[in-house]
Formats: C-alpha cells, structure tokens, sequence
C-alpha cells in the first residue's frame, strides 16, 4: 500500500491490526479502512496523479462507506462535501451547484434526492456501495487484496482543503465552509488534549455526518488516535441505549435534543433493563453535549439518573471547537468553560474595547483551526472577521467559572435539535407560496428542541393553510427547518420605517403558549 503522508493516517498506520470502525455489527480494523480507502482513491483518480482539490459530495448514511469514502476522498488530493440526508432535492441541488463538485457519491440510502440533485447540476454521480465496495455479494477478502501495480498516492501538502461544510448564516443561502488539512488537524489536537482522547477509547457517535461535530470530534478526532468509534446510521435512542448497555464504549458526544430525548426513553422502559443502561451510562469516562445551550433540568436529571455529569463545551464550523468545561466535571452549569489548546477567545464590548470581567460582549475567535474562507464567497469572508479575529455572533460573559453564553446577536439564527437554521431562508421560501402575502419566522423556546421554528403569516384566502405550508417548506428544505408552530395575523408588527419587529413577533408566540 502507498502512504499519502497525511497526518490523519498516521494511527492507522501505527495499529493496523486495532479495530477502528464498528458499524452495522461489523468491526473493521485499520488495515481494511486502509485497502479499501486506497481502492476508493484509484476510483477517484482514474490514472490521474491528483485531484488537485477537485471537489466531492459525500451524501452517504453514517457507516463503514462513509468513512472508506472520506478518507479515499482526501487520500486522492480530494475535498469532502458532507451534505445532509434529510435535504430534499431542490436543496440538495442548491447545494451541489454552489459547491461545484466533479462528483456526487450517493448510495442506495441517499439515491432517490441525491441522482436528480446531481443530474440536475449536470454532475456525474457514483453509488458509493456498488462502484467503489464491489457490488452485492462481492467478498471483503477481494476489496482488501493489495493493489500490487497501484501507482503512488499524492502527497497531500497541509495548506490545501480538506472540507467544505455548509452551515446556514444570516444572509439566507447555506455558506460552505472551506477548511484546510492543517486547521482540520489542529481542531482535532484540541480535542484530543483537552479531553485526553487516546487509543484506549470508544466513542459511540450517533451524529449526521455532515457537521464539525459528529465529522471532527465524534470521528476523526478518535481515528486519529488510534480509538474506535462506533458509527449508528441515525439517532435512535433505544439503539444508543443498547450500544452503551453492551459495549465497552468510554465516550457519547451528542446535542442536548439528544440528551432530551435519551432521558425519555430510558423513563418508557422496563425496570431491569432501565437499570443496566444507566449504570452503563455511569461507567461513560466522558459525556459531552455541544452545539446548542444544555438546559440546567437535562443535565441536572441525567446526573440523577447515571451518577455523571455532561460536559458542556461551545465550538461553531467556522472554528472548531472554541470553549470548554474540564473533561473532570468539574464545570458548573449554564457555563461553557474556558478555550480549548491553541484556541484564543476574547469579548468585544458593546463599545468596541475588550469586555471586563463579567461584562457582556460578542465572542471572537483567533487560531490555527480556523475556517480559510466561506467557498467563493470573498465579501462575506472579509466581513466575518475583524483584526483577524473571527466574530461569531454569539453574545458571552466571563467570570470565575469561565465563560457563559447568553444567546446570539441575530434573531434570523435559529437553533433547533442541534441544527442552526437561517429564518430568512425559510421566509423566502415561505414567500413563494400563492397564499402567503407576508411572513415572519422566529425561534421559540422549547424543551426538546432548544427553540422551535415558528412562522406568523399573512394569508391570502379564507381557509387556514398551516399544514400545506409546512409541506410546502418541506418540498423545498430539510424537515427541520419547516416551522412547526404557525399563526394567522392579519398583519405583522413593523416600525415606521416598515423595518419587521422580530421581538414582537416572538412575543405574539410567547403570549399564546
Ligand atoms: C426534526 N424534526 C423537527 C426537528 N428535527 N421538528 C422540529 N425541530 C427540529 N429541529 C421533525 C421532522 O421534520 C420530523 O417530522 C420529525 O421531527 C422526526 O424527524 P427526524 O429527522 O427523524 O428527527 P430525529 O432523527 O429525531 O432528529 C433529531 C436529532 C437531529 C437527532 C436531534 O436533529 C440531529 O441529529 N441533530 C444534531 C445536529 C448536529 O449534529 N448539529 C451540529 C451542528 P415529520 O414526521 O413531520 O416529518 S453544530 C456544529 O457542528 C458545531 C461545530 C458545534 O458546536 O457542534
Ligand atoms: P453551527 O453554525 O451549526 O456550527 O453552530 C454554531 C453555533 O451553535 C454557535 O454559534 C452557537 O450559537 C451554538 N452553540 C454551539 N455550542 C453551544 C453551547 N454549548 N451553548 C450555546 N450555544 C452553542
């Protein structure tokens, strides 16, 4: 086999024999991740040296093809687009065209959006399972044998893309965010040092496979140690509950909707088996919950149950992971903690100065994990930083328990279940329906999800329409991002300026809950 000298392979060089990757029952060890990666390369390449940061889309369920994908991806001189499942096809196709890729891998999960999404773009596209695993019935043993007259992988120089990852920003459309292989390693080291990852552990990662958090630290950061990570297809708590009962898995990373909805399904099961799964959750060294506030009640009851604490940490695509509670417990609830190795933070004041102490002010970040750019999207790139210092939009405090989040400067930021979601590019979708004159989409506290999308609307017409709406937004983008509240108003609040009072709008939901 040829080495393509990056630094991610380094573990699975070093513990060949180790198993890296469970899924699906099956163990695969780190010496297969590697035959068959290197197979998925000479794929990519066909007799080309380098894909020279050619993109491709990755639209592919969490599972061993994923990850034999991902890493043939960047073994050939490639760049990963992770795109969600849940997207229908007029997104998937948005999607694809702004990212511009040379291919689509999808897979028999994924084919009914993913193949009009790429023809649609006039992209080719390849069944991950059949093109690059062999088709049905095709032997492990034949995908493993060596490729004795393989020409030699590319090296792979640290400065170039590693990721385009798209997250939803205040301007409507998702912004790919490009990450280069150095940032992607020294998001990885940060994790790894603050949470003392190493070899010897589990982690079991329930997480979409197209965001920092389940990619970087639910699955490279282990890889890269040299640990194994037991990959489940989607979130399913009863399944998370039976890994943690009957594995030896030492870490669980998830969204605080996860947290939620772990809780309720340990509460709707039999007595003995309710007991084993919390004391397996006990036996976690770290449980950790990011990408949205851990309400105080989830993480009080989920020390009541299994006798561990959740650490709470705070990161964003853009950066990484930025702050962090002690992997000890030691953090102390509705605070996020202090910067992880090699992550710089600071608070701008309101006045533009650096906040003091316990003075309120807008996160900004600077290191060597940062984002390269927003892909092809030079204005909004500039725009996101200030001196250098990347703003993130988040509004925290800082006393002696680190620091405390206190919620986000835009009110088109929406975070639901983990996922943040851009009102503005609900609204316009919700604009282009015949019925609807005007609207306004907000988040509304809620248990489960953090906030819930909410949408007020001026009708057209005599009879309600929520429920086409909300089909209508789901034709059109993922099901998360359908607001799940509605109300009718004869019109919305607006200031003399015609400028819509978002706040008013919330409170109108907040009155009839
Ligand atoms: C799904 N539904 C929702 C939401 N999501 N309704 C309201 N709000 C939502 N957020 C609806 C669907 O439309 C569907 O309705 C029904 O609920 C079930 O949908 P399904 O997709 O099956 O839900 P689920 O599988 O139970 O998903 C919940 C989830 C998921 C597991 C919490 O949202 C999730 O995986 N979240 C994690 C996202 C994440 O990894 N974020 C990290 C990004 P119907 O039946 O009517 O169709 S942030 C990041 O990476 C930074 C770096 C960081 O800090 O971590
Ligand atoms: P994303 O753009 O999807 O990467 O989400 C990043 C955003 O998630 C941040 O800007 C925060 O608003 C939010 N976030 C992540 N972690 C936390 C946390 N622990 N507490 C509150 N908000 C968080």
């Amino acid at each position: 086999m040829s080495d393509s000298h990056l630094p991610f392979l380094n573990a699975a060089w070093a513990n060949p024999g180790r198993i890296g990757l469970v899924s699906g029952g099956a163990n695969t060890r780190y010496c297969d991740l590697l035959a068959v990666s290197e197979r998925v390369a000479h794929y990519l390449l066909r007799g080309r040296s380098d894909l020279r940061e050619a993109r491709i889309v990755l639209l592919a369920p969490p599972g061993f093809a994923y990850v034999a994908a991902h890493w043939g991806i960047w073994r050939a001189g490639g760049v990963v687009v992770p795109l969600a499942l849940a997207h229908p096809v007029p997104e998937l196709t948005s999607l694809i065209a702004d990212a511009d890729p040379e291919l689509v891998l999808v897979h028999p999960y994924t084919e009914r959006q993913g193949i009009p999404a790429a023809e649609a773009c006039g992209v080719p596209w390849a069944d991950v399972v059949d093109t690059l695993m062999g088709p049905p019935g095709t032997r492990l043993s034949d995908l493993l044998a060596p490729m004795p007259n393989a020409p030699p992988l590319p090296a792979i120089a640290e400065s170039r893309d590693a990721h385009i990852i798209y997250t939803s920003g205040t301007t409507g459309k998702p912004k790919g965010v490009v990450t280069t292989h150095a940032a992607t390693r020294h998001q990885v080291e940060s994790v790894a040092r603050a949470w003392k990852i190493t070899r010897d552990d589990r982690v079991l990662n329930a997480l979409p496979l197209h965001h920092v958090h389940g990619i970087v630290n639910a699955l490279l950061c282990p890889l890269w140690q040299g640990a194994s990570v037991e990959v489940l297809p989607r979130f399913d708590p009863v399944a998370i509950w039976e890994s943690l009962s009957n594995l030896r898995v030492t870490i669980f990373m998830g969204v605080p909707t996860m947290y939620v909805r772990l809780i309720r399904a340990l509460g709707s099961m039999p007595y003995q088996r309710k007991e084993v799964a919390a004391w397996s959750a006990g036996d976690l060294r770290l449980t950790i919950s990011g990408s949205d506030a851990l309400p105080a009640s989830v993480r009080e009851r989920w020390q009541r149950i299994t006798g561990k604490d959740i650490v709470e940490r705070y990161g964003l695509t853009e950066t990484g992971m930025v702050l962090t509670n002690p992997p000890n417990g030691a953090g102390v609830a509705g605070h996020v903690g202090n910067p992880f190795p090699s992550v710089q933070v600071r608070l701008r004041s309101d006045g533009g100065g650096e906040a003091r102490p316990g003075e309120e002010g807008c996160i900004e970040v600077r290191g060597p994990g940062l984002f390269r750019e927003y892909w092809r999207r030079p204005e909004e790139t500039a725009a996101a930083f200030r001196d250098g210092w990347f703003d993130t939009g988040d509004r925290a405090v800082r006393g002696e328990h680190g620091y405390r989040i206190l919620g986000r400067e835009s009110v088109d930021i929406i975070k639901t279940g983990g996922e943040k979601v851009s009102a503005l590019e609900i609204e316009n979708v919700l604009r282009q329906h015949y019925r609807v004159t005007d609207c306004a989409v907000v988040g509304i506290p809620d248990d489960e999800w953090g906030e819930q999308v909410s949408a007020a609307v001026v009708l057209t017409g005599e009879e309600p329409a929520t429920a086409e709406l909300r089909q209508w937004v789901k034709r059109h983008l993922a099901g998360y991002k359908a607001p799940a509240r509605y109300m009718v108003v004869d019109e919305l609040p607006r200031n003399s300026m015609g400028k819509l009072l978002k706040s008013q709008v919330r409170d109108l939901f907040l009155q009839t809950a």
